[in-house]
């Protein structure tokens, strides 16, 4: 049913989506609890504060236990219904899981303050999503499906009718249209909507990203067609790799039958703290300043593409970029046309880069290109290249089933395996019910996350919290000797500053007098590395 009057809902993705795609995923909990209250005061549908690569960076960079993290926003925040971004049968890794990790995941996330799933398959295989939104809908979560928007000969405006329809009918309580990479038009999102609104009878939302410069004329199109929910971030939060501003679709629509009824003053007191908080984690920012048009071409998502940038310069091969970019959708095609989003976007970037690198294409395949191939990832929207599976398969039969069919029951086991090694290597498991937490976040990531529970107390082991920005030192020397009280302050010993050079951050130390010592990698760059946490 469309209703063209009702105020539009805003997800504001401030504590999730909009620092993984402008700072590499870096934001820390401390930097979120103060302006908590005032978010919860705002009115949003709801807050996407957890998912997608928040968990990874939590345990690889942060040294912060991720459950801990949703406990706490949860408590702060409690009038607003906190949002996480589930990978469907990937969770919130990078390979299937077997359905008892998908349930018990799902069960304590909701235990531990989730109450939104928007679960997505980057295949658009909606076999992927079935057993994460029946395990939401088990925990009485709102389970909210996912549409992977993408362009290509084979995607049409009836076939992502037919696949909301389908997931709908899986029994999700809202349907989402993600659009990473910022493809969708303002028209077209208008009849998307349309048509989505007269199929199915959940409420529509949608996320588009900022980087081809369109998302706002979109959400505003989308609006008029009577879309139930977009997704935002506050203005000193947005734009570039991640979404709209909230604050300006709010103004948009101030005094239209679709006005969000938001405070633009309280928006803006909180735009005002993270205007603060952002400068703390400049060494993460991606180069964009403003709108990325190759991205219109190239059809990748942003974060995408600063990844590849990054790869290719430490490879000394930058100028490959468009050779690589042109090699993208070539090697899409060959998978079928599937969407780019995590971990696709990882899987089909990689081998670009290598047919790019080799001088041949496919003169070897990556291990994940060949179990897509295989089938291992689930179908795609269009067939595979005939000759490049026939020559991955060697002979055999491709998987065809739901492939975490395939998958033996793994809690038990992956349970057992962690208490034997926590007890070998001295690791103090949590306690009580939260036990399981621990094997969950094992069961994600078997290294990292073992190496996580074992130096959980030990700040040492992670990258440093970051510091606020030493104005002080960029004053010259005239304005220094006004500042007395300041320099007395200062700890003695050398000074450290964060320099960025080809996206890399280095972490330089200052002796006093001036003479540079000590000059460090920050946290092995600036970009994640493709399989870690790469931006929507
Ligand atoms: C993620 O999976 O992390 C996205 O943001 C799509």
């Amino acid at each position: 049913m469309t209703d063209k009057t009702r105020p539009l809902g805003i997800t504001d993705v401030v504590l999730r989506d909009a620092h993984q795609s402008l700072f590499a995923t870096r934001m820390r909990l401390d930097d979120m609890l103060p302006i908590a209250e005032k978010l919860d005061r705002v009115g949003f549908w709801s807050l996407e504060s957890w998912g997608g690569a928040t968990f990874d960076a939590c345990i690889r960079y942060l040294g912060e236990d991720p459950w801990e993290r949703i406990r706490a926003l949860k408590a702060a925040m409690p009038n607003t219904p906190q949002q996480m971004l589930l990978r469907g049968q990937n969770l919130l890794g990078y390979r299937h899981y077997a359905d008892d990790v998908v349930d018990k995941f799902v069960e304590r996330a909701r235990t531990n303050g989730v109450d939104v799933f928007r679960v997505f398959d980057a295949m658009n295989d909606p076999r992927n999503l079935e057993r994460a939104i029946q395990a939401v809908r088990q925990v009485e979560g709102h389970a909210q499906g996912t549409l992977s928007y993408t362009v290509s000969s084979v995607h049409t405006l009836d076939g992502w009718v037919e696949l909301g329809k389908t997931i709908a009918d899986m029994g999700a309580d809202s349907l989402a249209i993600k659009d990473m990479a910022g493809l969708l038009k303002p028209y077209d999102a208008y009849e998307l909507v349309t048509k989505l609104k007269k199929a199915v009878d959940i409420p529509i939302h949608m996320q588009c990203h900022a980087t081809t410069g369109m998302s706002t004329a979109t959400a505003l199109k989308a609006a008029e067609a009577g879309i139930d929910n977009v997704d935002t971030a506050i203005s000193s939060m947005s734009m570039t790799y991640g979404h709209s501003p909230t604050e300006s679709v709010v103004a948009i629509l101030q005094g239209t039958e679709r006005d969000t009824g938001l405070d633009l003053e309280l928006l803006e007191e909180i735009a005002a703290y993270f205007r603060e908080v952002r400068k703390k984690y400049a060494a993460f920012e991606g180069s964009l300043k403003g709108i990325d048009s190759r991205i219109l071409i190239a059809q990748v998502p942003g974060g995408m593409l600063t990844n590849m940038e990054g790869q290719l310069k430490e490879q000394g091969a930058g100028d490959k970029l468009d050779d690589v970019l042109q090699e993208i959708p070539r090697v899409r095609e060959d998978l079928g046309f599937i969407p780019l989003v995590t971990p696709t976007s990882q899987i089909v970037g990689t081998q670009a880069v290598m047919n790019v690198m080799m001088g041949e294409r496919y003169k070897s395949i990556s291990k994940e290109v060949q179990a897509l191939l295989k089938g291992e990832y689930g179908a795609a929207p269009a067939p595979f290249n005939e000759e490049l599976q026939a020559r991955v398969l060697e002979g055999g039969e491709p998987i065809t089933c739901r492939p975490a069919d395939r998958l033996e029951p793994e809690v038990e086991r992956l349970s057992a395996e962690l208490k034997e090694k926590a007890k070998a290597e001295g690791i103090r498991l949590a306690e009580g019910e939260r036990e399981i937490d621990d094997v969950l976040t094992y069961a994600l990531f078997p290294q990292i996350g073992l190496k996580f529970l074992k130096n959980r107390d030990n700040p040492e082991a992670f990258e440093p919290a970051p510091q606020a920005p030493d104005t002080s030192a960029t004053l010259p020397a005239k304005a220094e000797a006004k500042a007395p009280a300041v320099q007395a302050a200062a700890p003695a010993g050398p000074e450290t500053y964060t320099v960025k050079v080809n996206g890399k951050a280095y972490v330089v130390e200052v002796a006093e007098g001036g003479e540079i010592g000590e000059v460090k990698e920050q946290g092995g760059g600036a970009q994640p590395a493709p399989a870690e946490a790469a931006p929507s």
